[in-house]
């Protein structure tokens, strides 16, 4: 954390006068900016002051600055226990644009605008709990009658149902009313009528804001992307700010692929996880999480440089991690497209616990080695089953892609991941194209210069087979006993308790077979006893009766 040790100086670099003093719930202060998250069923709950959704540690800001040595660093790297932002698998909508979201370019974003909105009949001014730390800040110096009149009228949203099927005494419209509706102006009596200007001027940034750029750690066609620090809640992140496409375009439509496709993964430990996205100005925003060991790529450039691989074992844990990460991305409906090393991100998990605070932690990124390895630049997600694609990389493209054959388009993952690897493991660049190109795509893995076991060899040169169908899943390589030599011993384990158990069956049955058998050989044996003795009995019966003397009466049963 040596970028932190002149901790002072810095703090008072921070501005948090933005920030609202009540504002700890970051999931409160992140949704109420503008995002381009799809709707959740649970929006109209937020509204109504309880926000279901907190996807991030709470830390309070005295916090962050008495831990100088957890401070600053990605909130997943905290031990915080994350909760899971899944959304499950939203109705992402299409038809919504960049230029329709210009609409949100302010702090008064539809959420927080609506807050005031969704309130206007309980006659008080003051907002549900989970908004009244909220700070409008272009409005500032307004009243709140004047900051509740700035906002605009979105005509989906469960308040304008509302006044659509009810009369303002809370009555239900008759079919008449609903079939000739009020005319717009009586509509707009209930809901505060101000547009929200949309003049350049009264747009403050909310990435000068809300962030403070520490350092650009990438630059390339798609723009530019930042280690930044939120000020609100100290945590670090990585955020990528693009030219905004041109609306209506074909690039528009891939960047909001980006965040579609982020929205709808929620939240995967090697997948880099997604904060937020915004458009502001020229520019579209997405923050993510950031990965304090850069990339993949840095790595191999590092190994490059000394003239080192990585190892077996830590081939064998990128493999199987970014495998985790692809599963996870194909049971999604979703294919990534664009595997290659610098779209691998490695995270180093930081030695600042104890060692007992470490083996206390129950961190799902806890890994042998604590590295985690995440997939990340979703910029060409796709769906499998209606694929719009865009191709990747083509040093790392699938035959079939470019012959446009999009039946098995999670093969094509597969593909990439293993030239990925078999660049880890020291192969020299890939080409463009050309007949070294063409030998790839026939099944040869490229010269690998270390010595490395045949059955892993074996897998990778599966994993780039010409038959996509003959490459495994990525569920396959997650189970794969190349890549979980421990799972493999479980198996084998697992087969031997099984037989043993059937044996064990198979004794208990012949036992109680053989149990049942003695029990009836003895019932028969009594019952022919008492047979006898009943005959004899009954003999001695006709004596007594003859003799004509006997007053007793016998009775007896087999036994049954
Ligand atoms: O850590 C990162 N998370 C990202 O999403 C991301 C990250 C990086 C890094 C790691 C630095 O230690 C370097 N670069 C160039 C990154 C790019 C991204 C990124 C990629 C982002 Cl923020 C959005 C889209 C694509």
């Amino acid at each position: 954390m040596d970028d932190w040790d002149n901790s002072d100086e810095f703090i008072q670099r921070l501005d948090f006068s933005s920030c609202g003093e009540e504002s700890e719930d970051r999931s409160v202060n992140e949704e109420d900016a503008l995002s381009l998250s799809p709707p959740r069923s649970c929006e109209f709950q937020k509204w109504q002051g309880s926000s279901p959704l907190s996807a991030s540690p709470q830390r309070k800001l005295g916090e962050i600055f008495l831990d100088k040595t957890k401070a600053w660093m990605s909130p997943t790297l905290q031990s915080s226990p994350a909760v899971s932002k899944s959304w499950g698998n939203v109705e992402t909508p299409l038809h919504i644009t960049w230029q329709k979201l210009q609409l949100c370019d302010t702090p008064h974003t539809p959420k927080s605008l609506l807050s005031k909105t969704a309130f206007p009949s309980s006659g008080t001014k003051v907002p549900p709990k989970s908004f009244r730390h909220l700070r409008l800040t272009p409005g500032a110096d307004l009243d709140d009658s004047t900051q509740a009149s700035l906002v605009n009228i979105n005509p989906f949203t469960p308040e304008s149902y509302r006044q659509m099927l009810f009369l303002p005494n809370g009555k239900r419209k008759t079919r008449d009313e609903l079939r000739n509706p009020p005319l717009r102006s009586q509509i707009k009596q209930e809901l505060p009528t101000n547009r929200y200007p949309l003049k350049e001027s009264n747009m403050v940034s909310r990435y000068k804001k809300e962030f403070l750029e520490l350092e650009e750690i990438g630059v390339g066609e798609f723009g530019s992307v930042y280690k930044c620090i939120k000020r609100l809640d100290g945590c670090v992140y990585a955020i990528k700010r693009s030219k905004r496409p041109l609306a209506g375009s074909s690039d528009e439509q891939l960047a909001l692929r980006e965040v579609y496709a982020h929205a709808v993964l929620g939240h995967h430990p090697h997948v880099v996880r997604y904060y937020s996205a915004w458009a502001e100005d020229d520019h579209m925003i997405i923050q993510n999480e950031h990965c304090n060991g850069g990339s993949l790529q840095d790595a191999l450039m590092e190994n490059a440089k000394l003239g080192q691989y990585f190892s077996e074992a830590e081939l064998k844990e990128i493999l199987l991690q970014v495998s985790m990460g692809l599963k996870y991305i194909h049971n999604s409906g979703l294919v990534h497209l664009d595997i290659k090393p610098s779209n691998i991100f490695i995270c180093h998990k930081l030695a600042v616990a104890s060692p007992a605070e470490q083996e206390e932690s129950d961190s799902e990124d806890e890994t042998s080695s604590g590295v985690v390895y995440k997939i990340g630049d979703l910029g060409h997600v796709t769906s499998i089953t209606n694929p719009q694609v865009e191709e990747g990389d083509r040093r790392f493209l699938a035959n079939e892609i470019l012959q446009e054959q999009y039946c098995y388009l999670p093969k094509a993952d597969i593909f990439a991941l293993a030239l990925t690897v078999a660049l880890a493991a020291g192969t020299a660049p890939l080409p463009h194209n050309g007949a070294m190109w063409h030998h790839i795509r026939k099944g040869n893995i490229p010269p690998i210069p270390q010595k490395l076991p045949h059955c892993f060899l074996e897998l990778l040169k599966l994993m780039i087979h010409p038959d996509p169908v003959e490459r495994p899943s990525a569920t396959a390589l997650t189970k794969h006993p190349v890549l979980c030599p421990s799972r493999g011993k479980a198996v084998q384990l697992q087969k031997q308790l099984n037989v043993e158990k059937c044996k064990t069956a198979m004794l208990e049955r012949e036992l109680k077979a053989a149990r049942l058998a003695q029990t009836l050989m003895k019932d028969q044996l009594l019952g022919s006893a008492k047979l006898q003795e009943s005959e004899t009995s009954s003999k001695q019966r006709n004596k007594h009766l003859v003799g004509g003397k006997s007053c007793r009466s016998f009775s007896f049963t087999l036994g049954y």
